[in-house]
């Protein structure tokens, strides 16, 4: 019996009641996860319970809510550095998403840090928020935007990486996992090679948290950026791991509240790491519904799940390549998480409306991903991006919907 077998896929459903409603007659297949996740009820139920019995502002007051809100506040924190294998809490900054950690080293490390001439290596499979951050502070001081280009298979070309990274490189900033295409990149490779050449690495893991094990220290990255609500946790908290030293050396970003220790109109001293980088009330609840969704996953068996998503996949993937009329786009050799496709003669986004009519969500376009795009030589694709949750069952329905759509198109 193969792994995914002994993952309980139906159990799994259970927990997410909104899965189970009908969409335009038919039950419900989701599949945009890459999008946003949904969420299940013990994280739901955090919520609930943080607004019923515990909400209070936190770092702040001495009153018994307070100091409740401030603690389960401060314990997600420590479930997250956990979860990444940070060395420690201080390494774990909390921001709104992915985008917001990504503008946070932009604006401060690399504000701090680039001067004109230095470079920054992106990839072409970034996402729109690991690029236009680097392109503002490229601009603002002077530095160069570098781009290693993808394989047509959507794969990063290493000699191409090596060619581009020199001692001008000052940071390299690469997405982890593909959210166009599902490509897993090398990242401890990237690492390596980028540390021998005096680089500090960041590392885009909004599409890789939610489907592999993460362990900052093992990957050797010096930041790591994700989101919560791709992890079937709320919107609107994300994550930086920062490497200590290099976040002690940053210079302050947004300026408030929290983030200071004295202030006075001729100067002002800033709090500790990780308070530094959060200015103004942050979003208690969203850190306890992400130390909520880092619980469930958790108590799931990892490698089985993980068995499962590969499944459901390939699964995807074989029975797409039997259509004629289905193109794949992106076959790397290492992919989670993501199917991407054209059909032959159909634009993606009437695709994704006859699938819509059946229930089916999934994406259609260029998936914040323009250059990856323009290099394809393509306008966008229809996305279909796996959770936990999704079943055989739904690949097919899957495949039948596609079927349907073909015979309107
Ligand atoms: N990708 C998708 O449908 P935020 O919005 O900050 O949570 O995540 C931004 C982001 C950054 N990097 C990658 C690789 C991403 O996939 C995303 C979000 C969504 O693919 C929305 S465009």
């Amino acid at each position: 019996m193969s792994s995914h077998r002994q993952f309980d896929v139906e159990s799994v459903r259970q927990c997410f009641p909104l899965l189970a409603q009908q969409i335009n007659g038919h039950p419900l297949v989701y599949l945009d996860n890459a999008a946003t996740t949904q969420k299940p009820q013990a994280v739901l139920d955090a919520l609930v319970a943080y607004y019923r019995n515990d909400n209070a502002n936190v770092h702040r007051g001495v009153h018994a809510l307070a100091e409740r809100s401030t603690a389960a506040f401060e314990s997600a924190r420590q479930r997250v550095a956990t979860f990444v294998n940070a060395r420690s809490h201080r390494e774990i900054v909390w921001t709104r998403g992915t985008t917001e950690s990504i503008n946070l080293v932009a604006h401060s490390f690399g504000g701090e840090n680039l001067r004109p001439g230095d470079e920054i290596l992106l990839s072409d499979m970034e996402h729109h928020s690991n690029i236009v951050p680097w392109q503002l502070v490229a601009q603002r001081t002077g530095a160069e935007l570098r781009v290693v280009p993808v394989t047509p298979e959507g794969e990063l070309d290493l000699d191409d990486f090596d060619r581009l990274l020199s001692e001008r490189t000052r940071i390299v900033a690469m997405v982890h996992v593909s959210n166009a295409l599902g490509t897993i990149n090398p990242v401890e490779e990237i690492c390596r090679r980028a540390h021998d050449a005096g680089a500090v690495v960041l590392l885009d893991g909004a599409q890789a948290a939610a489907h592999l094990p993460i362990d900052v220290q093992a990957i050797d990255c010096d930041f790591y950026a994700f989101s919560g609500h791709k992890m079937y946790a709320p919107t609107g908290i994300g994550v930086l791991y920062g490497r200590e030293s290099l976040l002690d050396a940053m210079p302050p970003w947004q300026s408030g509240g929290e983030m200071i220790r004295t202030v006075s109109f001729d100067h002002t001293t800033f709090n500790e790491l990780p308070y530094k980088f959060e200015a103004g009330t942050p979003n208690i609840a969203g850190a306890i519904g992400l130390r909520a969704a880092i619980d469930f996953i958790e108590s799931l068996d990892r490698g089985a799940l993980i068995a499962h998503e590969e499944h459901v996949r390939k699964l995807t993937e074989s029975l797409l390549q039997q259509n004629e009329n289905v193109r794949l786009i992106g076959t790397a050799a290492n992919k989670t998480g993501v199917v991407s496709f054209l059909l032959d003669g159909a634009h993606p986004s009437d695709v994704g409306t006859l699938l819509d009519q059946q229930g089916v969500a999934v994406r259609t376009g260029h998936h914040c991903a323009m250059p990856l795009m323009e290099r394809l030589g393509i306008p966008g694709t229809v996305r279909a991006s796996f959770g936990m949750y999704n079943s055989e069952e739904e690949v097919h329905r899957l495949m039948d919907a596609i079927t349907k759509a073909q015979s309107f198109l």
